[in-house]
């Protein structure tokens, strides 16, 4: 049986043309903000890659066909769809193409996509994690495993305070793969650039990160590596500020949600909780991460080229 893959025109001339393309995940439209601002920040994530030189590369999964490119039409159906959207992971994308369905991609299932495809580069917002009181709930995104397995750089803007930061490098460390902070010592915190907790490198050069992907691949080291880039400074918001309505999102998700419904029920109340406050951060920093993705992804274009 062959894979039902469409992938874009333009797309697959770049990647056979060996020029640069940043994958970008659906799942952050259809759960991750309120519908218009999701396809707007889609919209503009997009042109961002572009500005950088670039080409973007959206991915989900239309009527069971793996879509590396969705239209822009198609991208806005899954946005005004929002949480009714299927949202798909390592363990349930096989079941959404065999039943020719449609769903959005989470960070794993973006990476398995994209590495299919031959991209290398990933650029998101935040990413999942091992959520507060994993210890009681075992709750662990499977992002976490997807960035040991599969060999795709994800560039994010560190976790969200929903999840236990420590905890989720501890995970990463276990499973080796290498975390960079681009330009600052914490690993940042979404909203905020500091988290006090040291990233474990960092690095202000994106063609020292580029290089370290390739080595990694020459070593026959599995997996990705996650690149950490905090929120330009003037669109933070002070964990003050934003701690409370964490906290409140997140013993109200303990007492109404279980599973995959969790980080797009926490996601949704901040959202209400802060008025669309967090929304203008979010937007900036989806962003700033898609054109320091574009620019790994050009530098290992460049390395690539001179073998
Ligand atoms: N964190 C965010 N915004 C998001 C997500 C996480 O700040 O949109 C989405 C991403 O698609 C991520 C997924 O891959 O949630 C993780 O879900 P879970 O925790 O159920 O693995
Ligand atoms: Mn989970």
């Amino acid at each position: 049986m062959t894979l039902p893959l469409d992938i874009d025109e333009e797309i697959r001339d770049a990647l056979e043309g060996g020029r640069p393309v940043v994958a970008l995940e659906s799942t952050i439209v259809s759960h991750g903000m309120p519908y218009p601002q999701n396809i707007e920040t889609a919209r503009s994530a997009a042109n961002a890659v572009r500005d950088e030189g670039a080409v973007p590369a959206t991915i989900a999964v239309l009527a069971g066909r793996l879509t590396v490119g969705v239209a822009e039409a198609d991208l806005d159906s899954l946005a005004k769809a929002g949480r009714s959207a299927l949202k798909l992971s390592r363990a349930n994308l096989a079941s959404c193409i065999a039943s020719r369905e449609t769903g959005t991609t989470t960070v794993a299932a973006t990476m398995i996509v994209a590495h299919i495809a031959g991209i290398e580069v990933f650029a998101t917002g935040g990413i999942g994690g091992v959520h507060r009181g994993a210890e009681a709930s075992f709750d662990v995104s499977a992002d976490l495993q997807e960035l040991s397995i599969t060999p795709v750089a994800v560039v994010c803007a560190g976790a969200k305070a929903i999840l236990d930061i420590p905890k989720t490098l501890e995970v990463l460390e276990t499973l080796g793969v290498p975390v960079t902070t681009f330009g600052s010592p914490d690993f940042p915190a979404f909203w905020s650039r500091a988290s006090s907790v040291p990233s474990p490198s960092v690095s202000n050069s994106t063609r020292q990160i580029a290089r370290e992907f390739l080595l990694r691949r020459n070593l026959g080291l599995q997996g990705g590596q996650l690149i950490a880039n905090p929120v330009p400074p003037e669109d933070e918001i002070p964990a003050a500020i934003m701690n409370p309505l964490i906290e409140q999102a997140v013993s109200e998700a303990r007492e109404q949600v279980t599973g995959p419904s969790v980080t797009p029920f926490v996601l949704g109340r901040i959202f209400e909780l802060s008025e669309g406050r967090s929304a203008k951060a979010n937007e900036a920093l989806v962003l700033s991460n898609a054109r320091l993705a574009a620019r790994i992804a050009s530098d290992l274009a460049d390395l690539r080229k001179k073998g």
